[in-house]
């Protein structure tokens, strides 16, 4: 896989061909059993990634945005994690996800567009243009942060192929409900309800920053990160980036999302990354930066976490009310 960076963009290029890139290649020269302890889970059994979706993650070309930011190395972006359907500790996920199978995965639309159904994943992902990389800062509400290489296509563009009608205001998500792979949906002690839900306006889904991703450093999405297919919303709290999604609605009310049905004075809708705005039990002024080679800092929490380019999307808005 050769990754170029986009010719419109100004951060440098500062990535060294990183490990990561190649690391697939390298395990295929290899082939034995030297290199055996560093295949990921994902490939394992008969939880490997179909070959199409291999082929699509391997093949991405194109790095559309990035950060000159050191990259959170891959053994913390994949072994602490915040996916309740696991299980409520931030190991829970890598720990506990094996049982979970994501293929073949389908995706019910439905709602207020021209082209309803339930779709293949491949069939969607056929449908959008090539993959791209995007380097993002991950800013979770508990204050920590990392900065992860996705792989995946544009929210907006695949959302377009269901042609959307002027009714859809908003689009809610849905992740899948499978408690005999998923522990924490079996749980009696849970205090979310599942299936966990998510939503955005729909300029927000049309934003370019709103990202599906079905891969992370170069390859296909372990399942503790939200495989086979998750949103990544780098401006809003980690909360509204749902994993595992299984259904899209296109809706004119604004949907109720999982975090506000738990708390909803400590959850809003929006969760915008903003410094100025605390949580009522934390300040979010500063967060825990989970960084290259596991180096962790405390850093300023940004606006929008640094994307400044979305602000227009919430012009006239009190960002205090609508949090
Ligand atoms: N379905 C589902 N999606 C989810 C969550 C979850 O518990 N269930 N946790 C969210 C939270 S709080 C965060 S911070 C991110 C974490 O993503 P990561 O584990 O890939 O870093 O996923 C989000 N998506
Ligand atoms: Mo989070």
């Amino acid at each position: 896989m050769l990754i170029k960076q986009a010719s419109d963009l100004t951060e440098n290029d500062v990535t060294p061909q990183s490990a990561y890139l190649n690391r697939r290649h390298i395990i295929q020269a290899a082939g034995g059993l030297a290199l055996a302890g560093a295949v990921p889970r994902v490939f394992a059994e008969d939880q490997s990634a179909p070959h199409w979706l291999d082929q699509k993650v391997d093949q991405t070309v194109f790095r559309s945005v990035t950060t000159d930011e050191g990259m959170t190395d891959r053994a913390d972006a994949t072994s602490y994690n915040n996916f309740y359907e696991f299980g409520t500790g931030k190991g829970d996920p890598a720990k506990y996800a094996d049982n979970f199978n994501p293929y073949p995965w389908e995706i019910t639309v439905d709602g207020e567009c021209s082209n309803p159904g339930t779709f293949d994943l491949e069939a969607i992902l056929s449908g959008s243009t090539a993959t791209e990389e995007r380097i993002y800062r991950l800013r979770c509400v508990e204050a920590w942060s990392m900065v992860i290489p996705w792989i995946g296509v544009e929210l907006g563009k695949v959302l377009q192929q269901f042609e959307p009608t002027s009714d859809a205001r908003y689009v809610a998500f849905e992740t899948v409900h499978r408690p005999e792979e998923m522990r924490g949906q079996r749980s009696r002690f849970s205090f979310i309800d599942y299936p966990y839900v998510e939503g955005l306006r729909m300029d927000e889904a049309m934003q370019r920053l709103a990202f599906l991703a079905v891969g992370m450093y170069g390859e296909p999405l372990p399942n503790q990160n939200g495989a086979p297919i998750r949103l990544l919303l780098p401006w809003k709290y980690g909360f509204k980036s749902i994993k595992s999604i299984s259904r899209i609605s296109f809706v004119r009310e604004m949907p109720p999302t999982t975090w506000n049905l738990s708390a909803e004075n400590e959850y809003g809708f929006y969760a915008n990354v903003n410094p100025e705005v605390d949580h009522p039990r934390w300040s979010q002024a500063s967060e825990r930066r989970i960084g290259a080679n596991g180096d962790v800092e405390r850093i300023p929490t940004r606006m929008f976490n640094g994307y400044d380019e979305v602000a227009s999307l919430y012009e006239g808005m009190d960002l205090r009310t609508f949090f």
